[in-house]
């Protein structure tokens, strides 16, 4: 293939992988490659479903720590300083995933978010993300 060709088709896959209407902004996009990155834990610049979901599941093991199956401010550390940066991080998952604003994040809403990101990233549906192929913006 032509060279200039391949990069306009390069372009064209990248910004296939987000509708035009819902252009990601550079800081959701940072965002999204930080946590590919994180999911990717063998580091080899591929991130599969298998990962991803692994990485999912264990972000939510840490929101709750006291292990009742729900991510809530009764997981908070008692000290002052951990508790805030819990708290933060918890209103931070809770506003993209509390689906139904109780409050508390139960496994289910956390294991079918609204948009799944891995889904919308890996167009080819072949159950792997190629981090150097992340459009950049
Ligand atoms: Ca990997
Ligand atoms: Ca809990
Ligand atoms: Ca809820």
């Amino acid at each position: 293939m032509h060279k200039t060709i391949r990069i306009l088709a390069a372009a064209a896959l990248a910004s296939a992988c987000f509708p035009v209407a819902a252009q990601p902004s550079a800081e959701q996009l940072e965002k999204v490659r930080a946590i590919l990155k994180e999911a990717d834990t063998n580091s080899d610049g591929r991130v599969t479903r298998r990962e991803y979901d692994a990485h999912r599941a264990d972000i939510f093991a840490k929101l709750d720590r006291n292990g009742n199956g729900v991510a809530s401010a009764d997981d908070a550390p008692k000290i002052r300083i951990a508790k805030k940066k819990f708290t933060e991080k918890l209103e931070q998952v809770l506003a993209m995933a509390d689906k139904n604003g109780d409050g508390l994040l139960s496994r289910a809403e956390w294991d079918q978010p609204e948009r799944d990101i891995f889904a919308l990233i890996d167009q080819d549906e072949d159950g792997i993300i190629i981090l150097a192929d992340l459009p950049v913006l």
